[in-house]
């Protein structure tokens, strides 16, 4: 079986961009991979926290994935900050990369821009942090969006370049970009992504949210002054992403979608969408308030998957550390 890593942030609540994204794929992966799921807690720190809201979210992260259908008997799943070879590998790759390569990252230019008060190091060397995430579990697929292909390719090239110049190491993977995963966009700035930490709590949909706040936040959605659901990314944004939610959750084609709401105005169109989404969610909801709520099986849970993780990343670790010229006794 190939192995697949994977990460996400507990910056905010999962969004239903992150599901239809992301972790509906995930579910679907682990029936056909060995898969390796990781809340990347220490990424988050690149923006500030709260600490208290850092230390909750993680939490609701993790049991958030297992209601989303994250099977721990199927999948290893575990929280980064729990495996201290993320950051001492990083460390050691950091000193493999090139200021210029990190200069070139878009993400760290749009990051940069949002969050012009704190343009720390992390942000600076987070392609690192991710590449050593990667490398530890000698991945051969990581399923990510197409907004992560830049850092993918940063880490295969620095795979490359420690096996050329040790002798072969890490296993150099490979982006998987699965032809349905949606990119969903914000509900009121359709030409940006949905994102968990926008400022903007209108332009999200979390995947723990009251229905009624869901049907509110789809009906208050922008769209256009035409009345015609149709597809068409550049000049209707707002109907082609609700359209595009609608089809990731009913697999209806757009063309079908069309036809559908063929003479039927936006409103209607809108409570379907929210339906859909509300009938998505219930089951995730019901299994995320049982679970949280058994702290005691989430936590062993957590230590488990962080014990099973640890033992992975430091064989690679070790590795790393030796050929490198750290001295380590035998
Ligand atoms: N809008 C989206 N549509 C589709 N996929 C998305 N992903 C994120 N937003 C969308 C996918 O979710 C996975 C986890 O993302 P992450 O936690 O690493 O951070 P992100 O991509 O930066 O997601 P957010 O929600 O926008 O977080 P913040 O606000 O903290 O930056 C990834 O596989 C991503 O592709």
């Amino acid at each position: 079986k190939k192995r697949i890593f994977s990460g996400i942030q507990p910056s905010g609540y999962f969004t239903l961009g992150n599901y239809l994204g992301a972790l509906k794929n995930w579910v679907t992966l682990q029936n056909d991979y060995d898969c390796i799921f990781c809340v990347v807690d220490l990424h988050a720190l690149t923006v500030r926290q709260e600490p208290k809201h850092l230390r909750k979210r993680t939490y609701d992260s993790f049991v958030q994935l297992l209601a989303c259908g994250i099977d721990p008997q199927k999948a290893l799943l575990f929280i980064q900050s729990y495996v201290s070879a993320h950051t001492e590998l990083a460390w050691i790759l950091d000193c493999y990369t090139y200021m210029g390569e990190l200069n070139r990252m878009t993400q760290f230019k749009d990051k940069a821009e949002k969050h012009s008060d704190n343009i720390n190091a992390g942000l600076f060397t987070y392609p690192s942090l991710m590449a050593a995430d990667i490398l530890l579990y000698q991945t051969d697929l990581v399923p990510v969006g197409d907004d992560q292909k830049q850092h993918i390719e940063l880490t295969r090239d620095l795979a490359n370049r420690f096996n050329n110049t040790y002798s072969p190491t890490f296993m150099v993977p490979e982006g998987y970009y699965p032809k349905t995963g949606a990119r969903i966009m914000s509900l009121q700035e359709p030409e940006k992504k949905m994102s968990k930490s926008d400022e903007n709590e209108n332009g999200f949909i979390m995947l723990l949210e009251e229905p009624s706040m869901i049907m509110k936040k789809i009906k208050r959605a922008v769209t256009d002054s035409e009345n015609e659901v149709r597809y068409d990314r550049e000049n209707k944004a707002g109907i082609s992403n609700l359209m595009e939610i609608y089809s990731s959750l009913t697999e209806k084609s757009f063309e079908e979608i069309e036809n559908e709401f063929k003479g039927i105005g936006y409103g209607e169109f809108k409570i379907a969408v929210g339906e859909a989404v509300i009938k998505e969610l219930d089951p995730i909801q019901k299994r995320f308030k049982e679970l949280s709520s058994d702290k005691a099986y989430v936590e062993k849970l957590i230590q488990e998957g962080a014990q099973k993780a640890e033992a992975l990343a430091y064989k690679t670790l070790r590795k790393v550390k030796k050929k490198i010229g750290l001295y380590q006794v035998k």
